[in-house]
């Protein structure tokens, strides 16, 4: 749960319902105020110190919405909750203005206040802001390296798939380390960030790279198309001017063309500096495919996408868990949507896991669907063996080709 919250609202008893309910659910830190203005002035104080501000609509002084675009103007990284029934107009203008300013809508809480409702829009706050699980046991940078020498990067791979007719579009290729002393492969928290911080990061996304176009034939023959192979990068790498060239190498090595590899770019950690944006558009112009990662829960504005070469915008997990009925969620992807049809880019909802979300989505939308509901990032052979499965329950498919 979080820790710290500020309540909005000049109803004294919806106040105090409000700080009941957060103290039960354990935030240790609640500062009540009268109206937007008197919050504004002390996240101002200390804008890091609130993790969630809870505003009313209607308040004397400074309603909810102008509390929004204050909020924004001013790069505030917490979640802010509505609390009042919204009606779809008001949705709307608050999502605009959360998509114009960078702000972390994370939704509208009716009244009477719901605890579960709140509980669940506390939670997502979280998760947007990006939670640092507590306990990794990190690798050490001696063993890091021995992995990658003894060539113990292993690629998984997730399906991206077509939500319409589930044709497999592409694969996001995860890292994982073969590590014979653990009883499973170990998982890209403990080591991205040692990579970081060693230095050792473009070594293991050459590897990774490596490996899977090495594959890629194989895997071809065996799926019976040619998916796009989608890398994670990370923002540092984008300091390094050489980083396009080696990754087209490797490609031309590997006898791969490279529109069929797309890199993730993730907007948790700010891209600003005119390097990395230089190497972003010089890997465009390398032929490579690139994608805004995890958007949503990070420092892109809506018109920035604009500006940045992007090919592909995958919307955030925190933002499709519960897309079915959350409004917010809803209106945030159609923004989405139309932006991707007017800038020609492709859009994918990640972190599916729900029916639920999958059908409301598949209702609504046309995009490109990843999540462990469709299915989990596996090994080569394992991923073959998911497809076959998946092509006797989605015959569509197999209709269109025979078209
Ligand atoms: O696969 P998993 O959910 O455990 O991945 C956790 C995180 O590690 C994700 O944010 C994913 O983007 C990141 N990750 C996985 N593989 C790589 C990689 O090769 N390079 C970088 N930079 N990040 C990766
Ligand atoms: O940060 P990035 O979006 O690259 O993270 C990718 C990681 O997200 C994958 O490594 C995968 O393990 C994880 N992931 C993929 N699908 C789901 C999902 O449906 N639910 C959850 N919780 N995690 C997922
Ligand atoms: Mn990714």
């Amino acid at each position: 749960m979080i820790s710290t919250a500020i309540i909005a609202e000049d109803s004294k008893s919806l106040q105090d319902l409000l700080l009941h309910h957060l103290e039960a659910l354990g935030v240790r830190e609640i500062l009540c105020c009268d109206n937007g203005e008197d919050a504004l002035l002390a996240i101002k104080g200390n804008p890091s110190h609130w993790e969630c501000v809870i505003t009313d609509l209607h308040m004397p002084v400074m309603d909810g919405l102008e509390l929004l675009e204050a909020l924004g103007n001013d790069n505030y990284r917490g979640g802010v909750i509505i609390a009042s029934s919204l009606e779809d107009r008001v949705v709307q203008m608050a999502v605009d203005i959360a998509l114009s300013h960078k702000v972390h809508l994370v939704g509208s809480l009716a009244k009477p206040i719901d605890a579960i409702e709140l509980t669940r829009l506390l939670q997502k706050s979280r998760e947007i802001k990006g939670f640092v699980p507590l306990e990794v046991k990190y690798l050490k940078q001696r063993e890091l390296l021995d992995s990658i020498s003894n060539n113990r990067i292993l690629p998984y791979y997730q399906p991206k798939v077509d939500n319409r007719n589930g044709q497999l579009i592409g694969m996001e290729v995860l890292c994982r380390l073969d590590c014979p002393e653990e009883h499973q492969v170990i998982s890209p928290d403990r080591f991205i960030p040692v990579a970081e911080k060693f230095n050792l990061i473009d070594l293991l996304t050459r590897q990774l790279l490596e490996q899977s176009l090495k594959d890629y034939k194989r895997l071809c023959q065996s799926l019976g198309c040619e998916p796009k192979l989608a890398f994670n990068i990370s923002p540092l790498q984008l300091h390094n001017p050489k980083f396009p060239t080696a990754m087209g190498d490797i490609c031309d090595r590997a006898g791969i063309d490279r529109g069929k590899v797309i890199f993730e770019v993730t907007e948790r950690q700010i891209m600003s500096e005119r390097k990395q944006l230089i190497t972003l558009d010089r890997l465009r112009i390398h032929g490579f495919g690139l994608s805004l990662d995890d958007f949503g829960t990070g420092f892109t504005n809506i018109r920035q996408l604009r500006e940045f070469p992007f090919t592909e915008v995958k919307v955030d997990r925190c933002l499709i868990k519960n897309i079915s009925k959350d409004r917010v969620s809803q209106v945030i992807l159609r923004a989405l949507s139309s932006i991707a049809q007017e800038f020609n880019m492709a859009l994918v909802a990640e972190g599916i896991e729900e029916l639920s979300d999958y059908q409301y989505i598949a209702e609504n939308f046309h995009l490109i669907a990843q999540g462990f509901l469709i299915s989990r990032p596996k090994s080569i052979d394992e991923i073959i063996r998911w497809h076959h499965a998946w092509l006797k329950t989605h015959p569509i498919e197999a209709t269109e080709e025979s078209d």
